[in-house]
């Protein structure tokens, strides 16, 4: 493995390979060859071996290093052609990655055997083969092996050649290795490997464009010093210089250079070029911080598996940088490559677009990582998977921690691999969770990162105020992202930007790894499906599959379906709300001028543009263009007010909608990168002394009676549970306390005088019962106020909503609501957006989670309107800003779902009014949400009104 580039030149061998499918690795080849992709998942397509999720647990109940007999093989077979001019050369076969052992044939001659399912194989095979000549290549793909217990990630399990398959030739003479430092002070050093036959001698240049040549330092020409030796190590070269006035490396400048290392023949005559793209950039621990060319730069990164719906874990390059120009766009300026090394073109990508890489070994060991930890079988692998991705990667300088790998326990192993990481590679930090896991402050471990997943708040800044933080605190994992999620992220990074000692973290994840299933025959649509989705959701005769639904057991259901995007990659709300907290400007407002800060570390305003926004409950939303000053990095300057300020006493937002001013390499010119606001007027009271109308039309039980509605407004104290409430617990204690079935016991209606209609009810459930009251008063305008109370008993300590429902006849289409928008947005989970009048359709305000649950949620909502394309419908007011949420389900048909297929859109709408909604928090694993935004018992009071239009 080295980090020579080799792909230019190489003949590239995907496409259609002959394939059969085995049942083991013994059993014997049919008459009858089928076809496959390569690269390609069989479990994508062959429906005999289909995907299976599971998280911890293995599949199979083995103990390592066994696996089952039942063991799917694939055979890949195809002829090739090493092509004639490749005579007098080396030739060398790469297979990309091959899930999981690879065994590579040549005319039924074996040539090589390779293991990890996520690093290349290569073999030379220039004793195999004669130019010009056409053989057989056979890869055997065994599915099962020792190996599979230290690839136990949290994700789908295939079996396939999943990336690219290629031939190059070198000349005997070759690079064997070229390892680049490049420093943030311009300095630059190459070391060059050189192996061939013995040679009357060979030497090294190197070029950086626009810059001239490198200066030779040392060579050790160890063929002079070993005639007769069998090594084809020829030696070393090391070729240094200074770039005056360089311009670093970092994510949010990735300054790229061009170096050409050339291999000569004793006579001058190149033998070998190696191209690089390569960035001055120093990574250093000082203290408790990890310095990126001397800046303590927050991370604000994402994990990232090798993910697509169609394909299972093939993915292209067009792919890759689709992610990471959506990772990009909302904020992320860190990715995590869990828990595997990626297709080299990820990193070249993170090079080129600005992304720091924490680079992840091949390793987890998770079901059985005590047992591994310290068996020494294991031990090669261990440092065999470290170290040569060490190898393959060590020139990017989006590279700048390496991590040992995943969920393996801490075991002497690491410390193994942790030594060599040191030794070869002394210029970037090392990380390893599981390392850090029982004591942060440890100093002596084979972790120079605290990287804990899922901690709570609390116990990372009581780490940071201990006093006996030894190194920096960056979270592998947190956030997670499952469903309806990521509530408190800005408590997060509130804490994180003002906690000396913490620096960051990767949500997790970026994908939700649905696979794109056919309904009528359950099979996963495949390679080459078309028009299977759109925006998130799935086509009729499609669904997004989890664990379970391709009758795979043992497996950890929807827990896959945990990402920042849908399997489309189209983003989810919370990506909007990370979008926002990461932005590049903030903006303060002391009560007469607003100030604009730049928070980037190295570039200027300049390439950003904005408009505000001006969001007035009466008078509207308007647009204004706004000069943005070029404000340097790490300063503030002031930024001028609209003209026109929309004059009156009603409530007054202003957003600043920041866009990309050009095309930037991740986003063309007007892209949206950050919605910031300020408020300029508070909401006045409303309903003060509002005059009174007639009589209120109601049923025997005192509730509403409305032409269009098909259901009044009722108590609701229950959403239909996210994954968050199921795997935290919450969702238990709802059903428990019969929370979803809410029976209405009426008590008594009275009606005064003016036609003011006084309804008591009560709600029994197993912690105590609810008294609810609903005074409904007809006003002069035609609207009906209603003022409503709660009283929850101390039993009831943490419901999902305290709100009212209600459901409308069939006709209203269009949602205009004024509040937080256009996104979804929860009590915990509301920092992007604009406070302005926003407008949807119905349809599209419900978002759809993998497995159905609560959604389309939209917080301080202060009024809205359901309206026919007629225009008619309803009008809401409310007398404070509130959760709303207006979708054609009820609670309860979410609930009982397990995929979107199975649900049936209701003609009319469903509406929830909260009086208070529980945040999101992110208890499907780790942290709930914060105490505030939980639901005290007691009494909630709430009051609204409702006007036909
Ligand atoms: C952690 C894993 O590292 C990650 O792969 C994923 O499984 C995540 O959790 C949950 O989705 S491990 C968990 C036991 C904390």
């Amino acid at each position: 493995m080295s980090a020579v580039d080799r792909r230019e030149g190489s003949v590239v061998l995907d496409g259609t390979w002959r394939f059969q499918l085995l049942p083991a690795p013994g059993a014997p080849l049919g008459e009858q060859w089928g076809e496959a992709p390569v690269p390609g998942c069989w479990t994508m397509h062959d429906p005999r071996d289909l995907p299976h999720y599971t998280n911890v647990q293995m599949p199979f109940p083995h103990h390592p290093p066994f696996v089952p007999d039942d063991n799917p093989t694939g055979v890949y077979e195809r002829d090739i052609e090493i092509p004639a001019e490749w005579a007098g050369r080396r030739t060398v076969l790469l297979v990309g990655a091959a899930e999981s052992v690879l065994i590579a044939e040549i005319d039924g001659e074996q040539i090589g055997i390779g293991k990890d399912s996520h690093l290349a194989s290569e073999f030379d095979i220039t004793g195999a083969v004669t130019p010009g000549r056409r053989y057989t290549l056979r890869l055997t793909v065994v599915k099962w092996s020792d190996a599979s217990h230290i690839e136990d990630q949290d994700q789908w399990w295939h079996g396939g050649i999943t990336r690219s398959v290629r031939l190059h030739s070198t000349d005997p003479l070759h690079l064997d290795d070229v390892a680049v430092r490049a420093e943030q002070d311009g300095t630059l050093r190459v070391d060059c490997r050189v192996r061939g036959p013995l040679t009357d001698g060979w030497s090294v240049s190197a070029e950086l464009e626009g810059y001239g040549s490198l200066a030779q330092d040392t060579a050790h020409d160890a063929a002079n010093r070993a005639l007769g030796r069998v090594s084809d190590f020829l030696g070393e070269a090391r070729l240094s210089t200074t770039v005056a006035d360089v311009r670093p490396w970092s994510a949010e400048s990735p300054v790229l250079y061009a170096l050409t290392v050339r291999l000569h023949r004793a006579d001058g005559s190149v033998a070998d070029t190696s191209h690089h793209r390569i960035g001055f950039r120093t990574v250093e621990i000082r203290g408790r911080d990890l310095l990126i060319n001397g800046d303590r730069v927050f991370i604000r990164g994402v994990n990232r598996h090798d993910f697509h719906p169609l394909t299972g874990r093939v993915v292209t390059e067009d792919d890759l940088r689709a992610d990471l120009v959506t990772v990009k766009r909302f904020g992320f300026n860190a990715v995590r490559t869990s828990h595997y090394p990626n297709d080299p073109a990820l990193l070249d990508l993170a090079d080129e677009l600005g992304l720091y890489v924490v680079d992840e070994a091949d390793i987890e060991s998770h079901d059985h990582a005590h047992e591994i930890a310290d068996d020494p079988r294991y031990l090669p692998a261990f440092v065999e998977r470290v170290s040569r991705m060490v190898l393959r990667d060590k020139n990017h300088p989006s590279v700048i921690v390496w991590s040992l790998g995943n969920e393996s326990d801490y075991g002497a192993h690491h410390d193994a691999a942790a030594a060599w990481v040191r030794r070869h590679d002394p210029t970037r930090p090392v990380q390893y969770e599981g390392a850090a896991k029982t004591d942060w402050s440890s100093t002596d471990i084979a972790s120079d990162i605290v990287c804990p997943m899922y901690a709570s708040l609390e116990e990372i800044t009581a780490h940071a105020r201990s006093g006996e933080q030894t190194k920096p605190l960056i979270l592998c994992e947190y956030s997670h992202a499952m469903g309806n999620s990521n509530g408190t992220l800005a408590d997060h990074w509130a804490e994180i930007e003002t906690t000396p000692g913490l620096q960051g973290g990767f949500i997790w994840e970026f994908w939700d790894h649905g696979i794109l299933q056919r309904t009528a025959d359950g099979l996963p649509a495949g390679p080459g499906a078309t028009g299977g989705y759109t925006n998130g959701t799935t086509a009729p005769g499609y669904r997004w599959a989890y664990g379970g639904d391709f009758g795979d057991t043992p497996n950890d259901g929807a827990f896959c379906a945990d990402g920042m995007v849908f399997p489309d990659r189209t983003p989810k709300p919370a990506m909007y709300e990370h979008r926002e907290l990461a932005a590049p400007l903030r903006l303060s407002y002391d009560g007469t001028g607003v100030t604009v800060h730049n928070r980037q570390h190295v570039t200027g305003l300049a390439r950003l543009r904005a408009a505000w926004l001006i969001g007035a409950e009466e008078s509207g939303t308007r647009v204004v263009p706004v000069p943005l000053p070029d404000v340097p990095p790490g300063a503030c300057a002031p930024l001028a007010l609209p003209p026109e300020l929309p004059q009156g006493t009603d409530e007054l937002w202003l957003t600043l909608r920041v866009t990309t001013a050009d095309d930037l390499p991740w986003a063309p010119a007007d892209t949206e990168i950050c919605t910031p606001r300020i408020r300029l007027r508070e909401r006045p009271a409303v309903f003060t002394g509002a005059p009174a109308g007639g009589a209120v039309e109601t049923d025997s039980e005192g509730l509403l009676v409305h032409p269009l509605l098909t259901a009044p407004p009722v108590l609701s104290l229950w959403r239909a549970p996210t994954d968050n409430d199921l795997l935290g617990g919450a969702a238990g204690r709802w059903r428990d306390w019969g929370l979803d079935a809410l029976v209405r016991k009426p008590v008594s209606v009275t009606r005064d005088g003016n036609g003011r209609v006084t309804a008591v009810a009560e709600y029994p459930t197993a912690a105590g019962t609810v008294v609810h009251e609903q005074i409904l008063t007809a006003l002069a305008d035609g609207s009906v106020l209603v003022e409503e109370s709660a009283t929850l008993p101390a039993g009831l300590h943490d419901v999902a909503r305290v709100g009212s429902v209600l459901e409308t006849a069939a006709g209203p289409d269009t949602f205009e609501w004024y509040g937080l928008g256009p996104w979804e947005s929860y009590p915990d989970r509301c920092a992007g957006g604009a406070v302005a009048h926003h407008r949807a359709r119905v349809d599209d305000l419900f978002t759809p989670y993998l497995r159905p649950q609560e959604s389309g949620g939209r917080s301080g909502v202060r009024a809205f309107s359901l309206t026919r394309p007629d225009g008619t419908g309803l009008a809401v007011r409310l007398d404070v800003p509130r959760q709303v949420s207006v979708t054609r389900h009820r609670a309860a048909d979410l609930a009982a779902a397990a995929h979107h297929d199975e649900l049936t859109p209701r003609a009319g709408c469903v509406v929830h009014i909260d009086a208070a909604h529980r945040g999101l928090g992110t208890a499907s694993c780790g942290p709930d949400t914060l105490p505030p935004y939980l639901i005290a018992p007691g009494t909630h009071r709430w009051t609204w009104s409702i006007r036909t239009l």
